[in-house]
């Protein structure tokens, strides 16, 4: 595995998500290849997404669909488009059992005229998607499990699983450029999709979260709305004392997938703490929060919902939501001794 970022004209080195996919294969005997085409049928649905984010603007498919979502927001028509991509990529292949999407209330079973696979797969198919028609950065997020039930076709059980159960997650930033960031619990590997030759490339190979970083990421028009541990943080990281590099700078993009990837890289912490609006947090555990603190915790940093890591987490319905506060390790520790009032 190349342990350096793809240096154009160096197309000895060139690492692609199928050769990628097709390495790890090769190392794990065991392998049986279902997953692998898992991977490769998701990366194919990404670079469809991908296309018609990028053309949003010119086919006329911005505006709001004339529909509403399970949690009554306004759908936008890429939203619907991007769901029902990624169901048609996902349900043909053999390789899954269920799905539950953000964007629909039930389990979304696997046709009849398709075979059961042995994995099960949520997303949420346009996470940030409010931003959709100012051209802010969305994306695609996606955890996957063990099937769990038995039966003939899948059940809710197979996608109502704790965080530490999966065995892969990521998402797809459609951002200045497409990447498709994702661990399979050996380390995360970010891919940046070439659009001339329709290939996702290795770009970030083996990625970690610095320990400490100097950015904090939250809504600030909730601050009245936090309970007075968190405000107490916040203002902690706004207090200058340039010994331990405060005050940190402030970025807030309101896409999950654009505030995450930034902290993945250059540390910090990101959070959507419970508040007097949102007791439980506004973000979804199963497709939103679950799939980032595996991606956190796999480069080396922390996701918490103020009291007990995500992964931990035992959920009971599909669209429940929780409180997430995660990125380097140093910081979202601070965070918990502001809230648990020991500082
Ligand atoms: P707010 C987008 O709608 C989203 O689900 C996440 O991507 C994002 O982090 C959050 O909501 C933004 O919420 O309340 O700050 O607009």
């Amino acid at each position: 595995m190349p342990d350096r970022a793809y240096i154009p004209g160096d197309e000895a080195r060139i690492m692609t998500i199928q050769r990628y996919i097709a390495e790890m294969e090769r190392i794990h005997p065991d392998a049986t290849g279902e997953f692998s085409t898992l991977l490769r049928n998701l990366a194919l649905a990404a670079k469809i997404v991908s296309r018609e984010v990028r053309r949003a603007g010119l086919v006329d498919i911005l505006g709001g669909a004339s529909l509403t979502n399970v949690h009554g927001e306004d759908v936008k028509k890429l939203d619907v488009f991007a769901n029902q991509m990624i169901i048609n990529a996902m349900e043909s292949g053999g390789q899954l059992c269920v799905m539950a999407s953000e964007e629909n209330e039930t389990i979304i079973p696997i046709p009849e005229e398709f075979p059961c696979g042995h994995y099960a797969m949520l997303f949420d198919p346009l996470d940030g998607s409010s931003n959709i028609d100012v051209n802010v950065t969305i994306g695609t997020i996606f955890s996957i499990f063990h099937r769990v039930s038995d039966g003939e076709r899948g059940t809710e059980a197979d996608v109502v699983q704790s965080g530490d159960k999966q065995v892969a997650a990521g998402y797809i930033m459609y951002g200045s450029s497409t990447i498709m960031v994702f661990t399979t619990g050996e380390g995360v590997q970010g891919f940046t999709l070439d659009p001339t030759i329709g290939a996702f490339l290795l770009s970030h190979p083996n990625m970690t979260i610095p320990k400490r970083g100097r950015y904090y990421s939250v809504n600030e028009g909730n601050r009245m709305l936090w309970d007075n541990g968190f405000r107490r943080y916040i203002e902690h990281l706004q207090t200058p004392d340039f010994e331990s590099g405060r005050p940190y700078k402030s970025r807030y993009v309101g896409s999950m997938i654009a505030d995450v990837h930034r902290t993945l890289l250059y540390g910090g912490v990101f959070a959507y703490p419970a508040d007097e609006s949102n007791p439980n947090g506004k973000l979804r555990l199963l497709y939103e929060a679950n799939p980032m603190a595996y991606i956190i915790e796999q480069a080396g940093g922390r996701a918490v919902d103020g009291s007990r890591r995500i992964l931990e987490i035992e959920p009971h319905d599909i669209h429940q939501r929780t409180p997430v506060i995660l990125g380097s390790e140093e910081d979202v520790r601070v965070a918990e001794a502001f809230i648990a009032g020991t500082r």
